[in-house]
C-alpha cells in the first residue's frame, strides 16, 4: 500500500461525523483537491470503521489521495490503508512498526520538541504537531502552542511536519510560513458551509 513518503505534505482533511457525513465529506475534500485523508472517530464500533475505511479506500484510489487511519492500527491493515496516526495515548510507534511492517505509514501526534524527537526515533514517517491555534474540535487538546513550536521542531526532527488545531483560511498561511509541510483541518472544511469550496480555498495556499 504505502506510498512515497514524498506524498506526505499538503493538505490533510481529518472527519469529523459529528460536522459532516464522513464518506460524502471525504468525497468532497478529495474533489476539492485534498492530497491526504484521515478517518477519525473516537466513537464508531470497529465494524463501522472497517465500513466506513473501505469507502474511503476506494475514494481516495479514484482520486489518488493518501488515506490514513486514526488510532487504530488493526483497522488500518484491515482496510489497506497507506498509514496510521497514533496520539501519545495509543499503541507506541515502535510497537506499532512491528505489527505494521516497512510499508505503512506511521504518523505521530506531538506538541513539543522532546515528543517530536521521539516519534522520530521511534520510527515515525511524519508528525502533527499542535493544537497551532484554540480549536473546539478536540476538547481535551491542550494549550494552543502556535506555529512557533513547528518551527523549533523543524530545526531538529527531519520528518514532514503539518500543522493541526484551529488552522483557518486566514492563519493556514502563518503555519507554513513557520515550515509545515502541510497542514491537518477539520472544521475549517467540514464545518464551513461549502466544504468543496474550503478545501479549494485552502488548496490555493498549500
Ligand atoms: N488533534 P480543527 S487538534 C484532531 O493538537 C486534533 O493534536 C489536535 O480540528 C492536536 O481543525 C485536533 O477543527 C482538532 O481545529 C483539529
Amino acid at each position: 500500500m504505502a506510498r512515497n513518503k514524498a506524498d506526505l505534505r499538503g493538505l490533510y482533511v481529518i472527519t469529523e461525523p459529528g460536522l459532516y457525513d464522513p464518506i460524502e465529506g471525504a468525497r468532497l475534500a478529495l474533489e476539492g483537491g485534498a492530497h491526504i485523508l484521515q478517518l477519525r472517530d473516537k466513537n464508531a464500533t470497529t465494524r463501522r470503521l472497517i465500513e466506513v475505511g473501505s469507502a474511503l479506500r476506494t475514494l481516495t484510489r479514484t482520486y489518488n489521495a493518501l488515506l490514513i487511519v486514526n488510532d487504530r492500527v488493526d483497522v488500518a491493515l484491515a482496510v489497506q490503508a497507506d498509514g496510521v496516526h497514533l496520539g501519545q495515548d495509543d499503541m507506541p510507534i515502535a510497537l506499532a512498526r512491528r505489527i505494521v511492517g516497512e510499508r505503512m505509514l506511521i504518523g505521530a501526534s506531538t506538541e513539543t520538541v522532546p515528543e517530536a524527537r521521539q516519534a522520530e526515533q521511534e520510527g515515525a514517517d511524519y508528525l502533527g504537531v499542535g493544537p497551532m491555534f484554540a480549536t473546539a474540535t478536540k476538547p481535551d487538546a491542550g494549550a494552543p502552542v502556535g506555529p512557533q513550536r513547528v518551527r523549533e521542531i523543524k530545526a531538529v526532527v527531519s520528518l514532514p511536519v503539518f500543522g493541526i488545531g484551529g488552522i483557518t483560511l486566514e492563519n493556514a498561511s502563518e503555519v507554513l510560513s513557520a515550515g509545515a509541510d502541510g497542514i491537518c483541518v477539520i472544521s475549517a472544511v467540514f464545518g464551513a458551509p461549502d466544504p468543496l469550496e474550503a478545501t479549494r480555498q485552502f488548496l490555493r495556499l498549500v
